[in-house]
């Protein structure tokens, strides 16, 4: 069913289809900075195709199913990408430069969303409102109708998993736009989805750029809903497309999440946290704990303990499996060595850093993890997103402090609080300004389950968990006078 690697085309009911330019685009392999495959390069008519068919599958045979079915498609698209996992994940490691061990993780939290999705399809419903005497009055939950999805590259199974999985569970048809850095996984589980029985037209992938086919999509008036997940930068652009024709638009754009370490927390279990939420992806994922803020009376043997675990961190190649891969392209590295120069030039200690290994080929996107000590609450470093193995380190002397660091950046998506002080611990998650909280853990181990999403410029609106469905259907308000 699907295309070989270097046959570039578009998914669009259920069908293969040639972009209508003709052009295509290089996909490079991050760990060997080789072009290895080529994609369809979209452009406004194969949105414009895309939309169409949604649009007729939403009106046809996809919006006539029931709630019940929608899930059932769900419960197998689920089981057939678990049942390709091994092919899934390397797709996705050769393409985004994922260690092995990574994307595999990624294709079970793909099929989990869809596990968690296609059970929440049928439990989905409305309220009777208490109103006037000889009135019932009730509320509907409808789909949208055609939803848009912009999905980056950092992790395209899941992501694509959680906003295309509540969407369909909800009843809407899906255009999406993938990365131009991180989509054959995806028309692969495009292709399971017409193997196990979608409707044509419910689900449809346009490749090729953001400021092409992204734009296009974003700015298209047969669009009823648009889901974006990347840079506030171009999240504002996507805001601003989807006002021009009064289109809701969720916005999920990344963070500069802090972890509180109090002088009281069990230390041996922050540790692999304080690490792998940094290291994880290479640094390239939204939630990760970019920042720690330390309490003083811990701050020399914390650092110490960090950065002995830093010294042995080795980025390689993808297929070697080790602790990370590359970045996920030029790009990338590039802004990551503009962060440490600036850096450098501030004066900002580097305490550790890890390695990249001999076998990792020059023209590869590696970055060795670096920790940083003392960082400025006004430098670059401590208020945007790097998106690379960097983790700034800084001191606070009380909770009023920590709380001032931890929310003085323009971000707000996701904080982690050790401590064994259980008022402490609430009294954190109250004052801290961000969508999850995590005491004593970080992450919840990816939480299909847990509502996600940012304050300020991390973005508004909320994926994952049931409240996602909500976001993905319009409320009808139905008030029946019967006397
Ligand atoms: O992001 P973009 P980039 C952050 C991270 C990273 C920075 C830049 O800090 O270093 O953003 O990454 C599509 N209309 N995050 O340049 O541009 C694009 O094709 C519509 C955080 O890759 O936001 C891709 O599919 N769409 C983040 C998606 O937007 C457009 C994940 C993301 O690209 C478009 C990724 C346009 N005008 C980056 N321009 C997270 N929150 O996890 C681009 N796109």
């Amino acid at each position: 069913m699907l295309p070989s690697m270097t046959h570039n085309a578009h998914f669009i009911g259920n069908q293969w289809v040639s972009t209508l330019s003709g052009e295509t685009l290089p996909v490079l392999n991050p760990s060997s900075g080789e072009i290895f495959a080529r994609i369809a390069r979209g452009n406004r008519a194969d949105i414009d195709a895309a939309v169409a068919t949604a649009r007729q599958a939403f009106a046809g045979p996809w919006g006539r199913l029931s709630a019940l079915e929608r899930g059932r498609l769900l419960a197998r698209w689920a089981e057939a990408i678990l049942a390709n996992q091994d092919e899934l994940a390397g797709i996705e490691s050769t393409d985004t430069g994922k260690p092995l061990k990574q994307a595999r993780a990624d294709v079970v939290a793909l099929a989990r969303y869809f596990e968690f999705y296609g059970g929440a399809a049928d439990k989905l419903h409305g309220q009777t409102i208490p109103y006037q005497e000889g009135y019932t009055v009730l509320t509907i939950r409808e789909p949208h109708g055609v939803t848009g999805h912009i999905i980056p590259w950092n992790y395209p199974m899941q992501i694509f998993g959680r906003s295309v999985g509540a969407a369909l569970a909800a009843g809407n048809a899906c255009v999406v736009k993938p990365a131009e850095d991180g989509c054959l996984s995806l028309l692969r589980v495009a292709a399971l989805a017409a193997e196990v029985g979608f409707p044509a037209g419910a689900l449809n992938i346009v490749t090729g750029l953001g400021a092409e086919a992204g734009q296009a999509l974003a700015e298209h008036p047969g669009i009823d809903h648009i889901s974006f997940t990347g840079s506030p930068d171009t999240g504002k652009r996507v805001a601003i497309a989807g006002a021009s024709h009064h289109c809701p638009v969720t916005l999920e754009l990344g963070g500069k999440s802090p972890q509180l370490v109090f002088a009281d927390a069990d230390l041996d279990a922050a540790m692999p946290m304080l690490v792998g939420a940094i290291i994880q992806n290479a640094g390239q994922t939204c939630s990760a704990g970019s920042r720690v803020l330390i309490e003083r009376a811990i701050y020399e043997p914390l650092l110490e303990r960090l950065a002995q675990r830093f010294s042995q961190l080795r980025a390689g190649p993808a297929d070697l499996d080790l602790d990370l891969g590359p970045l996920v392209n030029r790009k990338q590295q590039q802004r990551v060595w503009d962060f440490l120069s600036d850096a450098q030039a501030d004066g900002i200690p580097i305490v550790a850093q890890g390695e990249v290994v001999d076998e990792a080929p020059a023209k590869g996107y590696y970055q060795a993890p670096v920790l940083l000590r003392d960082v400025p609450p006004a430098s670059r470093l401590w208020q945007d997103e790097v998106f690379g193995p960097v983790l700034s380190a800084a001191a606070f002397d009380d909770e009023d402090e920590a709380v001032a660091l931890a929310n003085g950046t323009p971000y707000g998506l996701v904080a982690g609080v050790w401590t064994r002080d259980g008022a402490r611990q609430f009294r954190m998650a109250r004052r801290l300004e961000a969508g999850q909280v995590f005491i004593n853990n970080y992450g919840a181990g990816g939480g299909v389950e847990l509502p996600f999403g940012g304050v300020r410029h991390s973005g508004h609106g909320r994926e994952k968990g049931f409240e996602a469905l909500y976001g993905f259907t319009r409320l009808k308000t139905v008030a029946l006078r019967h006397g």
